[in-house]
């Protein structure tokens, strides 16, 4: 059992099989969105480059330039990269850090969501179009208006809604948008500007997106995360609250929130009525993988879930050096995921 007292599964099944293994190895990648458009999966992703800058908490090393999409015809079928599909200097908005992205499909177009820094250094988040699930996409002039910070994820409801989930603290400033713009003050330090530790946890966000998914419809209202007894996570609540990585799906009606909690390198998530939450806390989707972030998407296809993550074991360690990889996922008859183990077994 794990510490959240939910039972684990391993992955010896997947680690003795292709599936196991980074999806691709002919470059690094990270931060997968997956999503089945037209019976195929479709994998929108960070693309890990070395480009040489030092290690921060800022996560400066994360100097990423450009997306491609991977496709496969099944979790276990061989992954086909469609090569560059939008880079950097093609968004006239944005100036570097092109970090995790995500995309959804309305009316036979795709969009891509990602976030970049722009010339003043502030993380926004953009939209690019493409006529294809694999791009090239033609980038917005301009980011969503009122963006901020990184990690969108794009959920599509039932009806026909498309809400996006998005914030990371950190290097992902999130704690910096607390008074509703962006406080400039010094100290730059990650650790400035957070909530204190018996204080509530700083949420994600949520805002449902316009007709044209260019533009909030709305402010974007915090994402939170209850415990048991109904009360906020608090930020010194660190194996459970909010860091990074906002991930939205749903399982038997229900609403699953899932994220990473950063510093202490879970995937965790929780479960809600409706797309707003609030979300209760229910447990790990997986534990720490080799490498200090933990980024994940969770897809159902042909009836089976899986689990869409990524580690640094084809870098032999290095954290900003990552490979996308696929787990089959299961849950239990009350609809809690079991615990993804990664190595052991
Ligand atoms: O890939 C850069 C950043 O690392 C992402 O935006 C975070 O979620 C973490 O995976």
């Amino acid at each position: 059992m794990s510490a959240a007292g939910k039972q684990e599964i391993n992955f010896k099944a997947f680690n003795d099989s292709a599936i196991s293994q980074p999806l691709i190895k002919h470059m690094y990648t990270a931060d997968p969105s997956a999503h089945v458009f037209d019976g195929r999966i479709y994998i929108y992703l960070s693309h890990d480059i070395d480009a040489g800058n030092a290690f921060d908490d800022l996560g400066s090393h994360f100097a990423m330039e450009d997306y491609h999409v991977i496709s496969m015809d099944t979790p276990g079928s061989q992954a086909t990269d469609h090569g560059r599909a939008l880079h950097v200097n093609d968004v006239p908005w944005a100036a570097k850090q092109m970090w995790a992205p995500d995309a959804q499909e309305k009316d036979g177009r795709y969009y891509l969501f990602f976030p970049a820094k722009d010339h003043d250094g502030i993380f926004r988040i953009g939209v690019a179009v493409s006529d294809q699930p694999t791009g090239p996409f033609i980038p917005q002039p301009q980011p969503i208006e009122n963006s901020f910070s990184i990690d969108p994820a794009v959920f599509k409801d039932d009806d026909g809604s498309y809400y996006m989930y998005f914030g990371g603290i950190w290097g992902g400033q999130l704690q910096r948008w607390r008074s509703g713009s962006f406080n400039a003050a010094e100290p730059q330090s990650p650790f400035a500007h957070l909530p204190a530790n018996d204080e509530p946890a700083l949420c994600a966000k949520v805002a449902k997106l316009t007709n044209d998914l260019f533009s909030f419809a709305e402010e974007p209202t915090d994402v939170l995360i209850i415990d048991e007894h109904g009360k906020p996570l608090l930020q010194g609540d660190t194996e459970r609250r909010f860091f990074e990585a906002s991930w939205m799906h749903k399982y038997n009606g229900k609403y699953y929130f899932s994220y990473s909690t950063g510093d202490t390198h879970f995937i965790c998530y929780a479960i809600g009525d409706n797309p707003y939450g609030p979300f209760t806390y229910a447990g790990r989707v997986l534990n720490p993988v080799l490498g200090w972030t933990s980024h994940h998407s969770i897809i159902m296809f042909n009836g089976e879930w899986y689990l869409f993550y990524h580690d640094s074991s084809l870098s032999e360690g290095v954290t900003h050096l990552r490979s996308i990889k696929v787990a089959k996922m299961e849950y239990d008859g009350h609809g809690m995921i079991q615990t993804l183990e990664p190595y052991n077994g």
